[in-house]
């Protein structure tokens, strides 16, 4: 008999509110920005697993060849009985991971898109039916309560979305983690590493555009829900290696001067010929900035994964 619950703690209202309050705010600063968070809607998040089946973008192969490799020892060093995923997206990433935790009683998936929890949901109950699956509809990057379940429990972060938040947004987030473990639980996070510029560029801007067109869906979002006029086509898709902060940063820059009007905000955002909105960094880490950053929000990284070609790592660390 499969046992599947569904917690809401957020409603339809409260995504509209942020993204006005994005848009508002990121487009009338300089440099405007927009948070990488509004790239998935249903077209975003299908692009998105286009890219991760590109050649240029490693990061998903190595992230999958670590958890293979290291599955039985994370389970071995974390005997959790509850697995709390933090985006949990397709969990493909996570099948492996339950199948290597033999006392598992409860799995807590963690999104935003309920369609997401779903339909993970289903596909990890068919293959384990005694498993209790309790799906949470909640932004990971706001302070959230865990349903009760077992301990110890292990929280997986996988694909190296921490990337996605600036420095003192992941501080406040591994700290957000740390308070809601108790003593013998375990965070499991995955890392991209620091590597040659011309790798990480390519891993975001592949050969055959495809990430140009996720880059510029978030714009087709922006239409849609606040009945904004931006044209993708004056937009150039531009991917840079930013070597002081060691992260990647992704661009839409206007391709001439243009001016949009967000309807629904009653904003108009005029752009020069060469102005950036920045979408999204996704920073690369160093064994020693993911333990000190770990340690700041009073987590001790415990191990230390990377897959053979050492390009991704994964860290276990316990309160
Ligand atoms: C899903 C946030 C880990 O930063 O590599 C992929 C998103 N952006 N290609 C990343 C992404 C461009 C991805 N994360």
């Amino acid at each position: 008999m499969s046992d599947f619950q569904l917690t809401r703690t957020l409603d339809e209202h409260a995504a509209d509110s942020a993204l006005r309050h994005d848009v508002l705010h990121g487009l009338t600063r300089t440099p405007k920005s927009l948070p990488p968070k509004w790239f998935y809607d249903a077209r975003g998040s299908e692009l998105f697993e286009e890219i991760t089946r590109l050649p240029e973008y490693y990061p998903t192969r190595a992230e999958r060849e670590i958890l293979l490799e290291r599955a039985q020892e994370i389970a071995a060093a974390s005997g959790a009985r509850t697995l709390v995923e933090l985006g949990s997206g397709s969990s493909e990433k996570t099948r492996h991971l339950i199948e290597a935790l033999p006392a598992l009683d409860t799995y807590v998936p963690v999104d935003v898109s309920e369609s997401a929890l779903a339909g993970a949901a289903q596909t990890l109950l068919d293959a384990h039916p005694g498993l209790k699956v309790h799906a949470l509809l909640a932004d990971f990057t706001r302070p959230m309560v865990l349903p009760p379940a077992p301990g110890p429990r292990l929280v997986v972060f996988l694909g190296g979305t921490i990337g996605n938040l600036l420095p003192p947004e992941r501080a406040g987030f591994l700290g957000s983690i740390r308070a809601m473990l108790s003593p013998g639980d375990a965070l499991l996070m995955g890392t991209d590493l620091v590597k040659e510029e011309s790798v990480l560029v390519a891993a975001y801007d592949d050969a055959q555009g495809v990430t140009a067109e996720f880059n510029k869906n978030v714009l087709t979002v922006v239409n849609r829900e606040l009945a904004a006029d931006f044209h993708p086509a004056d937009f150039d898709h531009v991917a840079l290696w930013n070597a002081e902060h060691e992260w990647i940063e992704m661009r839409l820059r206007a391709r001439s001067d243009v001016v949009v009007k967000i309807r629904a905000l009653d904003l108009v955002v005029p752009m020069e010929a060469g102005e950036d909105i920045l979408t999204e960094v996704s920073a690369k880490f160093r064994q020693e900035g993911v333990r000190a950053e770990l340690a700041a929000a009073g987590l001790e990284l415990t191990q230390w994964w990377t897959d053979a070609a050492g390009r991704f790592a994964l860290s276990l660390s316990v309160a």
